[in-house]
C-alpha cells in the first residue's frame, strides 16, 4: 500500500502532493513500482496534528480518488463518513480509518474496512501512551472492532496496530514484536510504520538528535521486512519501489529454496 498525503502538514511529506496533478502523478508513478493499493488521505493523524475542516478534506481527496481508482485500488484514509462515503462513490474500495468506527459506512457500500488502533485522537494521542499489556490491548480491541463489523456485513476486514498512534518507542517495538499474536486472530493484518519518529530514535546514534524522516528509509525496510515475515498481509509504505524488492526477495527466498 502506497502513501499518498494530499495535506500541507504531513510529517514525512506534508505539502508536496497538496496539489491534485502532483498527487495523481506519484500515485501513478507508485503504481508503476508496483503499489497494489494506493492510499489517498487528506488530513494528517501525525501527534499533535489539528482535524482539517470537513469539505476541506473532500475538496483535497475526491479528484485523486476519481482519478487514479481507474489504475489501481484506492484506499480513502479518513476518520470521517461523510469523505468515506464520497471517496468509495469516486472509486476506492476501502475504507483506511484510523478511528475504526466507520464499519456502518464500509457495510452499506459494500466495500473493504481498516480497523486501525489509536488511543484517543491525534491532537492528543501521546499523553494516552500507557498500557499494561500493549499487544493483548491492542489485539482485544482490534479483535472486537473487526467482528463488529463482520457482523455488520464487512466481508473485508483488515486490523492494523496503529503502530505510532498513542504509542511510545517501546510500545511500537513491543507491537512489532508481537505481531504474531494479532497475525493469529486470522484477521488479515496491515502494518504501516514507515518513516515514523521511533525508527529515527531508536536508529540515532547515541546522544545525537533523532534520524529525520527523510532518512529513515533502511529502518522503514527493515520494518517491512520483518511484519511480512511475520505474516503480515499488507504494509503501508511511502517508498514503494525498495518495498516491493525487499518483498520479491523474501518471495524468492522462498520459491528458489
Ligand atoms: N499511519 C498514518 C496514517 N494512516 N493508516 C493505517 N491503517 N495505518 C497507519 O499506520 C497509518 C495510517 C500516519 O502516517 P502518514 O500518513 O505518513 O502521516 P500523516 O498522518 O502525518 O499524514
Amino acid at each position: 500500500m502506497g502513501v499518498l498525503n494530499v495535506t500541507p502538514d504531513s510529517f514525512s511529506d506534508g505539502g508536496r502532493w497538496l496539489d491534485a496533478d502532483a498527487a495523481v502523478a506519484h500515485g501513478l508513478e507508485m503504481v508503476a513500482e508496483g503499489a497494489d493499493v494506493v492510499d489517498v488521505g487528506g488530513e494528517s493523524t501525525r501527534p499533535g496534528a489539528e482535524p482539517v475542516a470537513e469539505d476541506e478534506e473532500a475538496r483535497r481527496v475526491l479528484p485523486v480518488v476519481a482519478a487514479l481508482s481507474p489504475h489501481v485500488r484506492v484506499s480513502i484514509d479518513t476518520r470521517r463518513a461523510s469523505v468515506a462515503e464520497k471517496a468509495v462513490a469516486a472509486g476506492a474500495t476501502l475504507v483506511n480509518d484510523v478511528s475504526a468506527s466507520l464499519e456502518r459506512v464500509a457495510a452499506e457500500a459494500g466495500v473493504g474496512w481498516v480497523a486501525m488502533h489509536m488511543r484517543g485522537e491525534p491532537r492528543t494521542m501521546q499523553q494516552a501512551a500507557e498500557y499494561d499489556d500493549v499487544v493483548g490491548e491492542v489485539q482485544a480491541f482490534l479483535v472486537e472492532r473487526a467482528s463488529r463489523a463482520r457482523d455488520a456485513g464487512v466481508e473485508e476486514v483488515w486490523i492494523d496496530p496503529g503502530i505510532g498512534f498513542g504509542k511510545t518507542a517501546a510500545h511500537n517495538l513491543t507491537l512489532l514484536r508481537g505481531l504474531r499474536t494479532l497475525v493469529a486472530t486470522g484477521w488479515p493484518v496491515l502494518v504501516g510504520s514507515s518513516r515514523k519518529s521511533f525508527l529515527g530514535l531508536v536508529t540515532a546514534d547515541p546522544g545525537e538528535p533523532p534520524v529525520p524522516a527523510g532518512d529513515r528509509l533502511e529502518a522503514s525496510l527493515a520494518t517491512a521486512v520483518w511484519a511480512i515475515d511475520q505474516g503480515a498481509g499488507m504494509v503501508r509504505v511511502h517508498d514503494v519501489r525498495p518495498t516491493v524488492e525487499a518483498t520479491r526477495l523474501m518471495a524468492g527466498a522462498v520459491a528458489w529454496s
